[in-house]
């Protein structure tokens, strides 16, 4: 650590060996095949990572879609994001909304902006699901990429309930699906059908990613979000839609493009799945929904 070597002190007696190997887990997978980071708590040291990012004065850019009735859930999202989300970095959330008098006015903390940004809503939810790929990969190339370092791509149905921070940074990174995480290749609701663009074989896959949290660079996120569109048209124009939609897409990208990092479920739970003890922290929580109401 500069700092401590500048000051003549010995970097190892301030960091350990104890205090590394501290930063381990025994029960879960804490780094794949291809050396990315699975990160759960008790791996990391905020302090540390805290300390990297704000010497690189680094900005992050968090999409969030809230069209049509969505627009309830920004609040709560808001609220919670200023509370837990990358706390003491410069945020930006770009709020996508076809109702931008809707979009709540939240208290934010220095360095922290709300920009919001109209555009089109589609009829049909799976659309306005998909067209999130669109709508992130033209932003990212006309503005994203001159105002953010990375960018955090979620769900706005959704709540902040404890510390998700710089950890999650890195050139690409996705987040395991928590229906998903300890199951078998063979189960992952992967797209099967040939015709569709987001086919994956049988014989491949590593995880099995949520569709509601993906980021990295601006560039990365470009370069995903851009592929992911371009098969989605390709799936309308052959009259095919994939099984999960954008996440189908996502998850094919993540096949061949492996994430330089992943976030475990920790990152994106719900309630519903029970509390497992491996989940030592809660960070990013499903608000249960009334499916029917509130997409129509
Ligand atoms: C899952 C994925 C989601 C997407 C979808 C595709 C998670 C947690 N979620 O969510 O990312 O891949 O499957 O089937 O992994 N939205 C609106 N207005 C609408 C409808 C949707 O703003 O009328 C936006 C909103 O930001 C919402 C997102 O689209 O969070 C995804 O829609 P959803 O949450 O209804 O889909 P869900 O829960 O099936």
């Amino acid at each position: 650590y500069r700092r401590q070597v500048e000051g003549g002190g010995d970097p190892w007696s301030v960091y350990s060996k104890e205090t590394f190997l501290s930063h381990r887990r025994k029960d879960v997978l804490m780094m794949t095949p291809w050396f990315a980071p699975i990160v759960w708590e008790g791996t990391f040291n905020s302090e540390i990572l805290n300390e990297q990012f704000r010497l690189r004065n680094i900005s992050v850019g968090v999409t969030v879609f809230a069209i049509k009735k969505y627009v309830v859930f920004l609040q709560k999202f808001l609220e919670t994001a200023e509370e837990y989300f990358v706390v003491g970095h410069k945020v930006n959330y770009y709020i996508f909304t076809d109702r931008p008098d809707e979009v709540p006015s939240v208290a934010l903390k220095e360095g922290r902006n709300i920009v919001v940004l109209k555009v089109p809503n589609y009829a049909r939810w799976q659309d306005v699901s998909m067209r999130r790929m669109e709508m992130i990969s033209n932003f990212s190339q006309q503005r994203f990429i001159k105002e953010v370092h990375y960018l955090v791509c979620v769900d706005v149905d959704m709540r902040f309930n404890d510390q998700v921070g710089v950890e999650i940074l890195s050139d690409l990174f996705g987040t395991l699906h928590p229906g998903f995480y300890g199951a078998r290749r063979q189960s992952f609701t992967y797209e099967r059908r040939s015709i569709s663009q987001a086919v994956i074989p049988r014989d491949e896959g590593d995880f099995y990613y949520a569709g509601g949290f993906f980021g990295g660079t601006v560039i990365e996120v470009y370069k995903l979000t851009k592929r992911c569109h371009e098969g989605i048209m390709m799936d309308k124009d052959n009259g095919i839609e994939a099984i999960w939609h954008d996440e189908s897409h996502l998850n094919k990208y993540f096949v061949y493009h492996k994430p330089t990092k992943i976030l475990s479920p920790e990152y994106l739970w719900d309630d519903n799945m029970g509390r497992p003890q491996i989940l030592h922290k809660r960070r990013f929580l499903a608000v249960p929904k009334n499916h029917a109401a509130i997409r129509n």
